[in-house]
């Protein structure tokens, strides 16, 4: 099997493809000059890194010499160690508190993103950990998502907590919050629905799920992670400040980096929010979940 870093490297294929691809392009037997700079600099914005993000890199470029010829391997390595200096603070080591019995987990994220997979992903991971796992299906919206959270938790062999459709979500958090206070679970997670289609409403349903679970537990959620879509590249980035307004965010996953040559969008949001990052998905099976590593991200981001 691939270790995890050809995984990630696999993953984001069509990303390196890009930025490498185009690398290769506009520094064959060419010094770093203004000219080259500037298609740099056009070539990061492509690759959805943010046109801030993108300046600030070229910038340090800008300080290289520039009266010799530059390989474009040279560049490569360079431009890994930039993207790496802006990742480097949102890396984070996810860890369950084992203090905090259940370990409360909020998934939030618009429809789509990957919350109910990477739930399953996380919770296959933990339950093999050793830890007593369950899920609560608070995208009550959709029988369809209810049954795919069963899915995944048969899958993973851990309880899910489910009510009627259509059902109140936060009083299903409250209740689903109890049995998992009194089956002694170690860790709960808890997915929800992402219908931005009328934000003031997802914000509402989020905000009261957050009250309602503390009257359970005083301190939960105790992470809330933000799943985004990697597919939608610079639209990530407003997702991130919306949600920001109704769940105490916590941290980010972010999803199908296996699909998409969007995968800079990351580098723009650490640049922008600097919001910690705790995982990378790279394909719908269980193993296709990756610990974040700004190092290895950022390598395998320019195809190193
Ligand atoms: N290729 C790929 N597909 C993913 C990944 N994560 C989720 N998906 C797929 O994206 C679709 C939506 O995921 P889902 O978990 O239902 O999103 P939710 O609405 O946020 O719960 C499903 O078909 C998943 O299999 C990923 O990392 N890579
Ligand atoms: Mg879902």
């Amino acid at each position: 099997m691939a270790s995890w870093i050809e995984k990630l490297g696999l993953g984001l294929k069509k990303s390196s493809q890009k930025i490498g691809g185009g690398i290769s392009g506009i520094f064959t037997k060419r010094k770093l000059d203004d000219e080259t700079l500037e298609e740099l600099e056009e070539l990061l914005i492509a690759a959805d890194m943010g046109v801030k993000t993108a300046a600030g890199i070229v910038a340090e470029f800008g300080k290289i010499r520039q009266d010799k010829e530059i390989s474009d391997q040279e560049i490569r390595e360079k431009l890994a160690l930039e993207i790496e200096k802006i990742l480097l603070p949102c890396e984070r080591r996810f860890a369950v508190d084992g203090n905090k019995k259940p370990f409360v987990i909020l998934m939030a994220g618009v429809n789509g993103a990957g919350k109910t997979t990477t739930i399953g992903k996380l919770a296959t991971r933990l339950k093999n950990q050793g830890l007593k796992v369950s899920l609560i299906a608070a995208d009550t919206f959709r029988a369809a998502a209810v049954e795919q959270l069963n899915v995944w938790g048969s899958r993973a062999g851990v309880r899910v907590f489910s009510g009627a459709n259509g059902c109140d979500s936060a009083g299903l958090c409250f209740d689903g919050l109890k049995k998992a206070v009194e089956e002694g679970d170690d860790v709960v997670f808890v997915d929800t629905a992402g219908r931005l289609q009328n934000k003031s409403g997802l914000m509402d349903e989020l905000k009261k799920m957050v009250r309602v679970m503390q009257k359970v537990i005083a301190d939960a959620p105790h992470e809330c992670l933000l799943v985004l879509d990697a597919t939608t590249g610079q639209n990530a980035l407003s997702q991130v400040e919306i949600f920001k307004q109704c769940v105490p965010l916590s941290g980010l996953v972010m999803t199908k980096l296996d699909g998409t040559a969007k995968g800079g969008v990351l580098v723009a949001i650490a640049g922008e929010t600097a919001a910690p990052v705790y995982f990378v998905g790279v394909g719908e099976g269980t193993e296709d979940l990756n610990d974040f590593d700004a190092r290895a991200y950022a390598r395998a981001l320019v195809g190193l």
